[in-house]
């Protein structure tokens, strides 16, 4: 299907540039400070994503839940780490990626949670992508290329269903390369 779009979102010239040491801090932080408000959206999204889960996906989505609380204490020390105050407002990416969120709630379950799963998979390949001996942002690769993080998108796989969910999957990953295309303008 959108192969080359999953390659566009996950081998960005963002990601390059992390892998590279070339990124500035200017484009980093402002791409901390967006994600760390997508990352409280998306707790809100799937939060009411759990409340309409089957009982199969709880353990799954509870845990992922969890999760998303802990990284937003993460993303607080790593702004407090790089003297960042995560005051911004919101840019139109975030808000339009918010936007799609918030729609997801109207589709049926098996929807919403391949969006989800397509989310969560393109930062596992992102930020392998972006991997490098020498990278100062070692922190942020790790984060998002561990073990369990890789059984969290995997579990998630489980649950998505990609027949007939072109179009939501095509969405994400635009939603992602406007993303990644706003850190670095
Ligand atoms: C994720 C993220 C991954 N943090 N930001 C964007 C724009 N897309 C995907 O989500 P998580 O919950 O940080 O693993």
């Amino acid at each position: 299907m959108s192969d080359e779009l999953w390659t566009t979102a996950t081998r960005h010239p963002f990601l390059d540039a992390v892998r590279d040491g070339t990124i500035t801090d200017a484009a980093f932080d402002r791409w901390l400070c967006q994600d760390a408000i997508f990352v409280a959206d998306l707790l809100t999204f799937q939060a009411r994503l759990l409340a309409r889960a089957p009982r199969r996906a709880q353990t799954t989505l509870a845990a992922g839940c969890a999760a998303l609380v802990a990284e937003l204490d993460w993303f607080n020390e790593q702004a407090r780490r790089r003297g960042l105050q995560m005051t911004q407002e919101a840019l139109p990416a975030t808000l339009a990626y918010r936007k799609l969120l918030d729609r997801l709630d109207a589709e049926p379950f098996e929807t919403a949670v391949t969006a989800l799963w397509v989310v969560e998979r393109v930062y596992l390949l992102a930020w392998t992508h972006a991997a490098s001996e020498t990278s100062k942002f070692r922190d942020f690769v790790e984060h998002w290329t561990t073990p369990e993080f890789g059984d969290y998108v995997d579990a998630l796989g489980e649950l998505a269903v990609t027949h007939g969910n072109d179009e939501v999957v095509r969405e994400v990953l635009e939603h992602e390369v406007a993303f990644w295309d706003m850190a670095q303008r």
